[in-house]
């Protein structure tokens, strides 16, 4: 017996440790480290830093119950022959995407701005989908990843709540999968945008998934593994 249940909002959300996986969004240090791309347009990340430790408590319990693990990464060809000029141009800044920035060419794959943050670095067997727009299955081999493995069940974490992790929800909902958000393994730079996203993803008895915490997601994850 691998099955079990998240204590979750609108309701429980049953699981089956076999078709479920932690998908790890956008954990870059140009989004979340002091000194990278997103300090540089002025936010403030130590917002987005508080979802670390939460997202390494679900993480390493993921990992001991061997659950499928997948991170993603927002980013570039180096020709940036995958970059769309709205994209580009959007926000007319001065130093955007393509350009050097503090933490090397920003959001360019390859570049040290552009990898996942060392607390959560994937370890073998963990995919990683480099993902060129903000929803995870945009563009990606994220759905046939998930397909290979009979995946039905997403814990989607990371960062930004409103903008990467929320698109992917979307994507996930109607391709079919059940996804829940723990709310402290996501941040956003905007407090309020990040509980209008999550009120959105439950509201209308789960329209979108579910939204739980680390602590009942480690627990429903331990349970199912004791088999109880
Ligand atoms: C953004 C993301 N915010 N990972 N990317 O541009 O949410």
């Amino acid at each position: 017996m691998r099955k079990g249940k998240f204590t979750a909002e609108p309701y429980e959300l049953e699981f089956d440790l076999d078709t479920t996986a932690l998908v790890m969004i956008d954990m870059q240090r140009d989004f979340v480290e002091p000194g990278g791309f997103g300090e540089m347009l002025g936010n403030n990340v130590s917002l987005l830093r508080s979802s670390i430790e939460p997202c390494k408590e679900v993480l390493e319990t993921a990992r001991k119950v061997g659950l499928f693990v997948i991170h993603t990464r927002e980013g570039h060809r180096p020709d940036l022959a995958d970059l769309p000029s709205a994209k580009k141009e959007r926000g007319h800044l001065t130093t955007g995407i393509g350009d050097v920035g503090p933490m090397g060419r920003i959001l360019v794959r390859g570049e040290v701005g552009h990898d996942i943050i060392p607390e959560l670095y994937p370890i073998e067997g963990e995919p990683v989908v480099d993902k060129p727009g903000k929803g995870a299955f945009y563009d990606t081999d994220l759905l046939g990843i998930l397909r290979n493995r009979n995946i039905k069940t997403l814990i989607v974490c990371g960062v930004t709540t409103e903008v990467c992790v929320h698109t992917t929800v979307r994507e996930a909902n109607d391709r079919g999968f059940n996804a829940l958000v723990p709310e402290d393994c996501t941040a956003s730079y905007f407090p309020e945008f990040k509980r209008v996203a999550l009120e959105m993803v439950k509201a209308q008895g789960g329209i979108f998934g579910w939204v739980s915490n680390s602590d009942h997601v480690i627990k429903g994850l331990a349970a199912a593994a004791k088999g109880k």
